[in-house]
């Protein structure tokens, strides 16, 4: 039987979500939308024929059986659907990131440690990327030798309302700060930040853009510049520089049109468009995993491990100084043990 999921929060990433389950993904079927604002909910369930709408998640579960949630609010009000879908045992997508705050990361997976495996997974869509996955492959094949260092660039054409220089780490760095890890395969040490010269388009107050040290382990770099107003598009590019090569992704997604005497590709608009295909591999593998009783993506320690970091970056963003991660755990054994840091 297909999973009865629950989409809770009917933004940009939740309609996405109901619309990419209902389209495009097997095994699963949208039979509630929930959103405090009810028009919002409506549109959104709109795209699931047959799906219910409801103001709040503990609504949805007195309404409705489940079997599955996707979680597409806002960070700080992932926890208050997360604990009460742990107790009923759903399997869990929650969008990135995993909760706002490290303490509140903490009670999740301290939560989840009571069940008997791992329920959660975490929209880190970037590891399904296919050129995310490649990079990986080349770092792991050793061809070019070793990887000294990385130059990423996230860029967006503008910023939704209430976005705060802290937004920069925790919102837009956090999938840079989970997915260099999953490339160089070590922890993230340290986290600097440096600030050029402020873009005048980006709302009042925003200081922006800015570059984004991340150390690892063995010292390779990965410079970010996390760049949010520069209204041409969404680009996300990574640039890797080993001992005899380099590597770049990100830059071809859309053909290239030689005409009048002009060569040219288009920018996509968005993230909807830049990762849907790794958000489609992302949630019909999650959804083939939750029908084993497992999860197949990063995990709620993986998310654990990018607020440790993130809350290190938002203090360098004050500090002006170089910033040292420290992880207070180890990883349990619940989530596979092994290597601390790279999830
Ligand atoms: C947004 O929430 C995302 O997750 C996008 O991938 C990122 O590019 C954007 O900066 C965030 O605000």
């Amino acid at each position: 039987a297909p999973l009865r999921t629950a989409v809770v929060g009917a933004g940009m990433m939740g309609a996405d979500h109901v619309s990419r389950i209902t389209k495009r993904i097997s095994g699963a079927e949208v039979v509630a939308v929930v959103d405090p604002d009810t028009a919002r909910a409506q549109a959104a369930a709109a795209l699931a024929p047959g799906s219910q709408t409801f103001a709040s998640f503990e609504e949805a579960l007195a309404g409705v059986e489940l079997d599955a949630v996707i979680i597409a609010t806002p960070g700080f009000l992932h926890e208050p659907v997360i604990l009460p879908a742990l107790e009923k045992g759903l399997a869990i997508l929650s969008e990135k990131p995993l909760s706002d705050t490290v303490e509140s990361s903490l009670r999740i997976i301290e939560a989840e440690q009571k069940l008997d495996r791992p329920h959660i997974q975490v929209g880190f869509m970037r590891r399904f990327d296919a050129g995310y996955q490649q990079l990986r492959q080349l770092v792991e094949s050793g061809e070019q030798g070793a990887l000294l260092a990385l130059h990423c660039a996230h860029r967006n054409p503008s910023t939704p309302p209430n976005y705060s220089e802290s937004a920069l780490i925790t919102d837009s760095v956090i999938h840079e700060i989970d997915i260099v890890p999953f490339i160089v395969g070590e922890p993230i040490v340290s986290v600097e930040v440096k600030k050029p010269r402020r873009n005048s388009l980006a709302p009042e107050g925003l200081p922006e853009p800015q570059f984004v040290l991340l150390e690892t382990a063995s010292g390779t770099l990965a410079i970010v510049e996390i760049n949010v107003n520069i209204q041409f598009g969404y680009q996300v590019t990574t640039d890797a520089v080993f001992e005899s090569g380099v590597a770049s992704i990100g830059r071809a997604e859309t053909i290239q049109v030689a005409a009048a005497g002009q060569i040219g590709q288009s920018v996509t608009p968005s993230f909807k468009e830049r990762f849907g295909a790794a958000y489609d591999v992302e949630i019909q593998r999650w959804v083939d995993a939750a029908h084993r009783g497992e999860i197949d993506g990063p995990s709620a320690w993986d998310g654990y491990l990018a607020s440790v970091v993130a809350d290190a970056g938002v203090l360098a963003q004050q500090s002006g100084r170089r910033e040292p991660v420290t992880y207070a755990l180890e990883k349990p054994a619940f989530y596979g043990g092994a290597t601390a840091g790279t999830g």
